[in-house]
């Protein structure tokens, strides 16, 4: 009923808030066997972290992962596997002044209305903090799939405020230029505006928002559940549960409203797929073509922007929020919506194997890719790695 807990093979449970001593989570019905250390854990909660760069918060966490149990010799058990991060680096003393008043477009209110108490420092259970465990439990989710079944999920910031990333209509996205900026940027070039936008806003004491892309490669066709279960239905749930998250998308999305159904279908050839505004997914099941899911974020409302409010007491009042804050928390949150799919794909992958472990490979298998063949056969688009 309480809701810190998704899925339903891989059951992900997540705890503490951002000021307590420590947060964690418990991941149970991961199978057996899967080789996981501490070290497995550091690039991709050092990929989420604060401080890293100059663009985020200046909040400095180690985030250093404790394996507390699931886990013998090295390789999981099958057993309940609890990991632990604790909290080093707090101030709760930014959060004195605004421990009475709710901030606009935060979370502040609606707990205070749910629970009739909350906890103010640093957002409590409502910060961005929460989403570290969600990575943390992704790493095995990751390792997982790619392990297995050799899925990859990959993500990149597709918009910040009004930037948009400047490369050709379809082009690749080459993810060694996404990995070597703070932004998760796809096109280099532009990362000097990225930077400006984010002084400039620092500057006024603003905040924007942004926009991910999560695509999940080399998915067998199968993984899913019709009706109630449906993937989509899933990593929707999934995504818009990301603090800030306020739209997801799968495929083409919003655009699908104004396309034709000549144009929207993802005509079928043996050799495959001539494209792909499906997302991957038809019927809540996996075609096998890559799984595409995009979300919105809105902009942090933590801000030194004097706006309007009420407090506890019931008065009119104004807020600004100073202390560490993001100016753009989309701009660490590529690794979080990674994160949320890959929890979902595993998870749904479990339970295809529960049921339907015995159908085997069913025939005709369409082939994924071949849009994308045709994008870089065309030069629209450069072939990825192990890709002619
Ligand atoms: C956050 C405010 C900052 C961020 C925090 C999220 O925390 P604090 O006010 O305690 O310095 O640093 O995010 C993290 C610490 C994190 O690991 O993501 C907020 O307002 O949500």
């Amino acid at each position: 009923m309480s809701s810190n807990t998704f899925g339903k093979f891989l059951c992900v449970t997540t705890f503490g808030e951002s000021h307590g001593p420590a947060i964690g989570c418990v991941v149970d019905g991961c199978p057996p066997g899967i080789a996981i250390a501490p070290e497995d854990f550091v690039h991709d909660l050092a990929r989420r972290a604060t401080g890293k760069s100059r663009y985020t918060s200046q909040r400095h966490e180690a985030d250093e992962v404790e394996i507390l149990s699931g886990v013998y010799e090295g390789r999981t058990t099958g057993t309940p596997i609890a990991l632990l991060i604790r909290n080093t680096d707090a101030r709760s003393k930014d959060y004195a002044e605004i421990a009475q008043v709710f901030r606009p477009g935060h979370a502040d209110y609606t707990y205070w209305q749910k629970y009739g108490i909350r906890d103010p420092r640093g957002g409590g259970r409502a910060s961005a903090r929460e989403t570290t465990m969600r990575v943390a439990a992704a790493v095995i989710a990751k390792k997982w799939l790619k392990e297995k079944f050799d899925v990859e999920v990959r993500g990149w910031l597709a918009q910040m405020d009004d930037i948009v990333p400047a490369l050709p209509k379809g082009a690749a996205i080459d993810f060694s230029v996404v990995e070597s900026n703070p932004f998760f940027w796809p096109a280099a070039a532009q990362v000097p505006e990225l930077e400006a936008r984010i002084n400039a806003l620092r500057k006024a004491g603003d905040s924007c928002g942004a926009r991910i892309n999560v695509v999940a490669t080399g998915v067998p066709p199968g993984w899913g559940e019709p009706v109630y279960g449906k993937l989509d239905a899933e990593l929707a749930s999934a995504l818009m549960s990301i603090n800030a998250v306020k739209a997801v998308e799968i495929g083409a999305g919003f655009a699908s409203v104004a396309q034709k159904g000549s144009e929207h279908r993802d005509e079928m050839r043996l050799d495959g797929f001539t494209s792909n505004h499906a997302g991957g997914i038809l019927g809540g099941i996996l075609s096998g073509q890559d799984v595409v899911a995009s979300i919105a974020l809105k902009p942090t409302s933590s801000i030194l922007v004097p706006g309007r409010s009420v407090n506890t007491a019931g008065e009119e009042t104004e807020v600004r929020t100073k202390g560490r804050h993001d100016p753009c928390v989309g701009i660490r949150a590529t690794p979080i919506a990674e994160a949320m799919v890959a929890l979902v794909l595993m998870d749904q992958a479990l339970r295809h194997r529960a049921q339907c472990g015995d159908v085997g490979e069913v025939k005709p298998r369409i082939p994924a890719n071949k849009a994308r063949r045709q994008r870089v056969k065309s030069g629209a688009a450069r072939p990825a790695k192990g890709e002619t």
